[in-house]
């Protein structure tokens, strides 16, 4: 019990949330390989990481909007897999204890578009987040090359660490060619209306929306997650926007034999919701192997942030485990690059850079200490704030900043996601 002593309250929650989860494991036990509970991740935006190549910053040269240029918080800033594959050598992520790198999709993006309203009117706004996709099976040059890429995922082996590729199956970027070739292929305006389903059949951003519902639809999706599968060594898949896509699609997807297969690959899904009973579905009737667990993010984000918070709110989630098969499948976090940064959810909530840090690692402890495969958004070790997507944010502001690797020097976060890593890999049942 020892442990539970030395990190207090979360400590408490995490005792709480082992007895659910024993329950749940004991009333239908797992056939999912236990390993990815054991895991801890660490997500990178490629393009904010590091940049390992300067001769790639400018990606195809088609326009002025696949120029790297760091005034515009929209644009491409030069991160690549050369600069990812260098921290790995050098022993970043091990030193922190990540047994597991998220990266943001590696597929060729569609040119950049002009912004049309907000701080950033008039620049370029470019696929540098990697959810923009112009080809599913090319690499975007701006990140590096197919061998690159293969190397930077034969390094993390040698060091350790698995990877995953963030895939997107709801949508392709704005004016893919497949939508010029392929017009049939995504829904109008007039099938979003006529849908009665509108969270899977309507545009999300006016991003071309794909009928999965199509056989032919359905075989090039799954076509394109089973090349990145079989031909680069990734050990799982992020899988973007899943609450959009037909129920049917996921279901062929995660069956023996599907691309999402959990006995060929281990795969986690973005499921925007904070309600355990939806998002449980997503595990328990459609396959997938774990979901993101936003329900504590959101009750985490809320209480952990100020002093006026509420533990019981937190409490409360692990309560609702019982939704769940198995609650130690999801993963978990404190937030990542579509929310506000926690550290600004405290500094907004009226709290000090000093005090943010502080329940950062506490709001970790808590994540680190309970069920779940945690995981780590870039920039977490050294406390940085942001408010929200850059899209609505001037430069410096957002989500999304560069890494700044200088920071280290005056963080003690670092250490202490090794230490908590250390914990959960020491006293397994943490896991
Ligand atoms: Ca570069
Ligand atoms: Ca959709």
């Amino acid at each position: 019990m020892k442990r539970f002593h030395m990190v207090g309250r979360a400590g408490a929650l995490a005792a709480l949330t082992l007895s659910l989860s024993a329950c749940s494991l004991f009333k239908a036990p797992s056939t999912q390989a236990r390993e990815w509970q054991d895991e801890v991740i660490y997500f990178a935006m490629t393009d904010r990481f590091a940049n390992g190549d300067p001769s790639n910053d400018n990606g195809p040269n088609r326009d002025a909007g696949d120029r790297a240029d760091r005034t515009n918080p929209l644009a491409w800033q030069g991160g690549d897999f050369a600069g990812l594959k260098a921290k790995i050598e050098e022993g970043y992520f091990k030193r922190m204890g990540f047994t597991a790198l998220w990266i943001t999709p590696v597929v060729l993006q569609v040119p950049a578009i002009p912004v049309g309203d907000g701080p950033n009117r008039g620049k370029a706004f470019a696929g540098y987040h990697g959810y923009w996709a112009e080809d599913f099976r090319k690499i975007d040059p701006h990140l590096g090359t197919l061998d690159e890429y293969r190397a930077l995922i034969a390094t993390a082996h040698r060091n350790g660490l698995k990877v995953i590729q963030d895939i997107v199956v709801n949508h392709a970027g704005y004016g893919a060619t497949l939508t010029k070739t392929n017009p049939e292929w995504f829904n109008t305006k007039a099938d979003c209306d006529a849908s009665g389903n509108k969270t899977t059949d309507c545009d999300l951003a006016g991003l071309p929306d794909f009928k999965q519902d199509l056989p032919a639809v359905t075989a090039y999706l799954n076509d394109f997650v089973k090349y990145w599968r079989d031909t680069t060594g990734i050990d799982g898949l992020r899988i973007d926007t899943m609450k959009h896509v037909p129920d049917a699609y996921w279901k062929q997807f995660f069956a023996a034999g599907g691309a999402g297969d959990p006995a060929k690959i281990w795969s986690v899904g973005e499921v925007f919701d904070g309600n355990p009973a939806y998002l449980a579905r997503f595990m328990d009737e459609l396959g997938s192997p774990s979901v993101f667990d936003f329900a504590l993010y959101f009750a985490v984000k809320d209480h952990l942030s100020s002093a006026g918070g509420n533990l019981d709110r937190v409490a409360d989630v692990f309560a609702q485990d019982g939704a769940y098969r198995d609650p130690t499948r999801l993963t978990t976090f404190v937030d990542n690059h579509d929310v506000r940064r926690f550290v600004s959810e405290v500094t907004e909530r009226g709290g000090t850079a000093a005090q943010a840090a502080e329940r950062l690692d506490m709001a970790l402890s808590t994540l680190y200490l309970s069920r779940g495969t945690p995981s780590v958004w870039q920039g977490t070790e050294i406390a940085q704030a942001g408010l929200g997507d850059p899209y609505g944010n001037t430069l410096g502001q957002g989500n999304r900043e560069p890494m700044d690797f200088t920071r280290l020097a005056g963080s003690t976060l670092d250490e202490r996601l090794g230490a908590l890593a250390a914990a959960r890999s020491k006293y397994r049942a943490l896991t």
